[in-house]
């Protein structure tokens, strides 16, 4: 996610720490910013405002007068990407008598059906049912698609032929949703069309009339930049809208949308949509998006997702296995699923603070997804017995393994010898405080013991210095030569 403006930012901010802290060098590194937040599609006016309201904070005496003024203006611009996306309240208007109606509305392809199954996803598991309504008539297979992701969550979905009307459909819904005291909260699923015209606008003008929704929420896709903030503007001129679902915020966006629509329409975005599947929705951070633009991770969001992901009671009982020293490969091998339902790899360790720069440092880093997989195939490829004691598995049932899972003997051999030193530093652990602990991690980390792929790595590394060292090292030598024959000369002289 925005990978161009967190570099350009990055570098932006960078020059500033780099340099003396001149109201000149202040000066050119914000012009930096502006032109990070231009190039990654930010609106015109808002990137200027938001550079002149940075410019104005760091150059007051407070911070140029400061102990690390650069690290101020970092938090400057922090606060006000913050200020930039906030304040928002993305809680539904779930109401404890009654019904709750919600309606989607946006352009062709924004994802407006894909987010009422994420929308009805989210609600039930907090205990509303939701029911949705197909109030898209444009397009013949919306109401089948409706229909489908309704029974894959399991939430019932009113639908009527193509050959209804949008309103009737609405209404006709609301009718039956009233008539089930479960459901709590009906969604409208409504048409989209290419472009934002005057018979779309008319048909959800009309809608929000006659059926007044207690909200109005805009689909818009984040892939299509300013063009979504311009139609941002457009519904919210006919409809008022209450908020915008961003969508497609896992794909190579470039971050205008995210960091112009509140800014130039007044809505707050609500959520944002990471992925395909329905349960890749995120209520929207200002603060946990600012961390991640500004490469700093996104603690919170991380938490979130592992909250909503990871099961507790199963999470604590192998935290417990660990500390016993029961641990075992089957354990290991379960942890990583559940790793792996928290999302794609890549976009989860970006939100550990620190560790998204060390991504960005090094593109050709191995896929950790990929890697995840080899070692689950190494797994799957052993016994049950094997799993729970690897000691057992020797020279022959090494090369079974390997054969069986498609990789070399010294993978297997890798994988068991980390596995290995794991459960030996979590025994040791067992026996420690808090502090210890924490040092014990930072030493296995600082080994690349927790880098599964640095262990797994194929190609041999065969010397710590790479040929560029070896040509800088020569260069200095020369150097050195050179400026020894110097001063032989001028003693001489
Ligand atoms: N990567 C990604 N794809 C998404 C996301 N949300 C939706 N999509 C995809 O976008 C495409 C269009 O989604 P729909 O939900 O059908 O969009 P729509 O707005 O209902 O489209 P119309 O009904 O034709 O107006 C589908 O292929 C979805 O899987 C998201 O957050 N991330
Ligand atoms: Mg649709």
């Amino acid at each position: 996610m925005f990978e161009g403006i967190t570099d350009g930012l990055k570098g932006a901010l960078s020059f500033i720490e780099r340099s003396r802290l001149t109201e000149g060098n202040i000066r050119e590194g914000l012009g930096q910013v502006r032109q990070a937040l231009l190039e990654a599609d930010v609106n015109f006016d808002v990137a200027n405002d938001f550079v002149s309201r940075v410019t104005a904070q760091a150059m007051g005496e407070k911070v140029l007068k400061s102990i690390r003024p650069s690290e101020q203006i970092v938090g400057i611009v922090h606060q006000e990407l913050v200020e930039l996306m906030g304040p928002v309240d993305p809680s539904l208007p779930i109401r404890r008598d009654g019904l709750a109606v919600v309606m989607l509305c946006g352009l062709q392809g924004s994802g407006k059906t894909t987010t009422c199954g994420k929308l009805a996803r989210m609600l039930k598991e907090q205990g509303h049912l939701p029911m949705l309504v197909a109030a898209d008539l444009q397009r013949p297979a919306a109401i089948e698609q409706l229909q489908v992701i309704a029974d894959q969550i399991d939430v019932p979905c009113y639908t009527e032929s193509a050959d209804s009307s949008p309103l009737a459909v609405c209404r006709n819904g609301l009718k039956q949703a009233k008539a089930n005291p479960e459901v709590r909260v009906v969604i409208l699923d409504t048409a989209g069309r290419l472009h934002v015209d005057s018979d779309l606008m008319n048909e959800l003008e009309e809608i929000d009339r006659k059926i007044q929704p207690h909200q109005v929420l805009l689909v818009c896709d984040a892939m299509t930049g300013q063009d979504a903030v311009n139609s941002a503007k457009a519904f919210n001129d006919a409809l008022e809208v209450d908020g915008v679902i961003l969508t497609k915020l896992d794909g190579d966006t470039r971050g205008g949308a995210a960091l112009s629509v509140k800014a130039v329409t007044g809505v707050p975005i609500k959520y944002i949509g990471v992925g395909e599947g329905l349960d890749r929705l995120e209520e929207f951070r200002p603060e946990g998006m600012a961390d991640r633009i500004l490469g700093m991770g996104d603690v919170v969001g991380l938490v979130k997702r592992a909250q909503e992901q990871i099961d507790e009671e199963e999470a604590l009982a192998q935290q417990q296995k660990m500390l016993e020293g029961k641990f075992t490969l089957d354990d290991f091998s379960k942890q990583m699923k559940m790793m792996k339902k928290m999302g794609p790899m890549r976009e989860i360790m970006k939100m550990i603070p620190g560790v998204g720069g060390m991504i960005a440092d090094n593109p050709d880093m191995e896929d950790p997804e990929a890697d995840l997989t080899r070692i689950e195939g190494m797994i799957n490829a052993m016994t049950p017995d094997e799993r729970s004691n690897p000691d057992r598995i020797d020279r022959s049932r090494r090369n079974r393994i390997a054969k069986g899972s498609g990789n070399a003997a010294a993978d297997v051999n890798n994988l068991l010898k980390q596995f290995d030193a794991m459960s030996g530093m979590m025994q040791q652990m067992a026996g420690m405080g808090m502090k210890d602990r924490m040092k014990a991690v930072k030493e296995m980390s600082d080994g690349g013991m927790l880098d599964g792929g640095a262990q797994l790595r194929k190609e041999k590394i065969r010397s710590k210095r790479g040929p560029l060292d070896r040509t800088a090292a020569k260069n200095q030598k020369r150097q050195k030569r050179k400026k020894a024959r110097k001063a032989r000369r001028r003693n001489r002289r």
